[in-house]
């Protein structure tokens, strides 16, 4: 067999094994009281009515600073089994929890699942109006860095829902979760002209909460230049394992010159959701926003194998939540939304780090199973990436295969074109080895999409597998060139060819 059908014969077997991972992927794939007993210091619509924004604040219909306690979903359509009516009620009432927040990632409507995540989304509403808690509909961008990037489905969804809850006083609006990457100020500006009138149109009374750049964390630029609407807060998120007094400090100033501010989500582990626990920065936290009445949702509601959900894994929300259904993060997130002062509010549990077996079994379930968007997505993108690419490589194979002709060894490797070759061959091959490096260096150290979830990366690394086989052969075949330079025609003296006789017939 020669080397050419060999190579030919493995590529074939990449492409087949690419090909038949993508399919076991795919296969493997895993398929989700009638009275209030709250204390009456907690705003409940029914009592308080809507509200609105006074100072840096929110207040109700008669004036008076109110703070909302609450708690946030994760994407609703991961954890579906917790928009249920019963169990919202449970935490409004068990919990003394006044809002609660609908995390609907941007991604997931505007995917495949809009009429699923819709009909959570409206199932959550209408089970927070009955549980007489306020709601705040959140539009989670958080891939889709910038809100603009969606703009038509955004505004089709809060006209939607605006209008179906044109006169309910429960509801807030929270345009965009996270405004982060390139994302400015003057994008979420542009974006907030838009959708905040398609939402004051139907309800014009309604708080709108205003996410602001580098994931909620920037309060400066709104102050300096805030939106032209009224009634309309500024998001600030923080984790307590990642955000101290710095951002406190930058909450404060903000809060100090009078603008106002809303926490829509924050959490009491480290910003990725996941990893330590620091109770001690979540008493200082939560005590600031208690002294000011600064209003608050924390993540999350639900059973994920990462340390801020409040409920342990395999727990099932069809009943009041005792301790043992808690996690650490629960337990003490249940007692600060119950109102008890967060210094008091005890821990005994130490937050131990996973160890590398728990993060590599949940980065699988993640990748893989349903409870997620990118990583599934993703590997679509990954397999068809691929598909394309061998169409296309099999394309050029036939064009240059009908299109070349043969060289003859003069016409490479004459004397006279050798010298002039050989410099530029060298200049040519010098920079092809540098760009190549630079290239690898990044392929290898920056490319592979490990957030992504391990049938990306397997992916991934199959692609790169292949492009260091086609830089492995374009550097052996860049070798036998030089060789054949090296080794010009012999000169052969005039008198030791052989003679020929010819004869011409006549
Ligand atoms: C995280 C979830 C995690 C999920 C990830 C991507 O905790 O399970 O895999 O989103 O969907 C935010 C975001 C919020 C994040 C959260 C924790 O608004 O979507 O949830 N977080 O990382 N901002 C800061 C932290």
């Amino acid at each position: 067999m020669t080397a050419t059908k060999r190579r030919i014969r493995s590529f074939r077997m990449i492409v087949l094994l690419f090909l038949l991972a993508g399919t076991v992927i795919a296969l493997i794939r895993p398929a989700g009281a009638e009275t209030t007993s709250y204390t009456a210091e907690t705003a409940r619509p029914s009592v308080n009515g809507r509200l609105h924004v006074q100072g840096s604040v929110l207040a109700d219909e008669s004036g008076n600073e109110v703070q909302l306690r609450g708690v946030s979903t994760h994407g609703l359509t991961w954890y579906p089994e917790y928009i249920d009516e019963a169990f919202i009620r449970t935490i409004g009432e068990d919990w003394n929890c006044n809002m609660i927040r609908l995390a609907m990632y941007s991604e997931v409507y505007c995917g495949k699942e809009k009429e699923k995540s819709m009909g959570l989304l409206l199932k959550g509403i209408d089970a927070a109006i009955s549980a007489d808690m306020y709601v705040l509909v959140d539009w989670h961008i958080l891939n889709d860095s910038d809100p603009n990037i969606n703009k038509a489905e955004a505004a089709e969804f809060f006209e939607a829902v605006s209008s179906k809850y044109a006169d309910v006083p429960n509801l807030i609006y929270e345009i965009c979760n996270e405004p982060n990457g390139s994302t400015d100020w003057s994008d979420v500006t542009a974006y907030s002209n838009d959708i905040i009138p398609v939402i004051r149109q139907n309800s014009p009374d309604s708080v709108i909460v205003v996410g602001t750049p580098e994931y909620d964390r920037n309060l400066g630029d709104a102050l300096m230049r805030p939106l032209a609407f009224d009634n309309v807060m500024y998001v600030l998120h923080f984790y307590t394992a990642t955000h101290y007094e710095g951002l406190r400090g930058e909450l404060d100033a903000a809060y100090q010159a009078g603008l106002p501010v809303f926490i829509s989500e924050c959490g009491i582990s480290e910003a990725s959701g996941d990893g330590t626990i620091d109770f001690a920065s979540a008493a200082e936290w939560f005590t600031y926003l208690k002294e000011r009445n600064i209003s608050y949702a924390v993540w999350s509601l639900s059973s994920k194998d990462e340390s801020s959900a409040f409920f342990v894994n395999g727990f099932t929300p069809d009943h009041i939540p005792e301790e043992k259904d808690l996690t650490s993060a629960g337990k003490w997130v249940r007692e600060l939304i119950r109102g008890r002062d967060p210094v008091e509010i005890p821990y005994t549990e130490a937050v131990v780090e996973k160890d590398g077996f728990t993060k590599f079994r949940s980065w699988i379930s993640d990748s893989l199973g349903t409870r997620g968007y990118a990583p599934f997505r993703r590997w679509k993108y990954f397999a068809l990436s691929g598909v394309l690419a061998v169409a296309l490589a099999y394309i050029a194979v036939s064009i240059l295969r009908k299109t070349t002709r043969g060289h003859t060894y003069d016409e490479i490797c004459s004397p006279e074109k050798q010298t002039s070759r050989r410099t530029l061959s060298r200049i040519l091959l010098l920079a092809t080895s540098v760009c190549t490096f630079i290239y690898l260096c990044w392929r290898i150290f920056l490319s592979i999409p490990v957030e992504s979830g391990i049938a990306a990366v397997l992916a991934n690394l199959v692609l790169l597998a292949v492009e260091i086989l086609g830089f492995v052969e374009s550097l052996v075949m860049y070798e036998n060139m030089m060789g054949m330079r090296d080794h010009p025609l012999p000169q052969i003296k005039d008198e030791e060819y052989p003679d020929v006789d010819i004869f011409i017939a006549t």
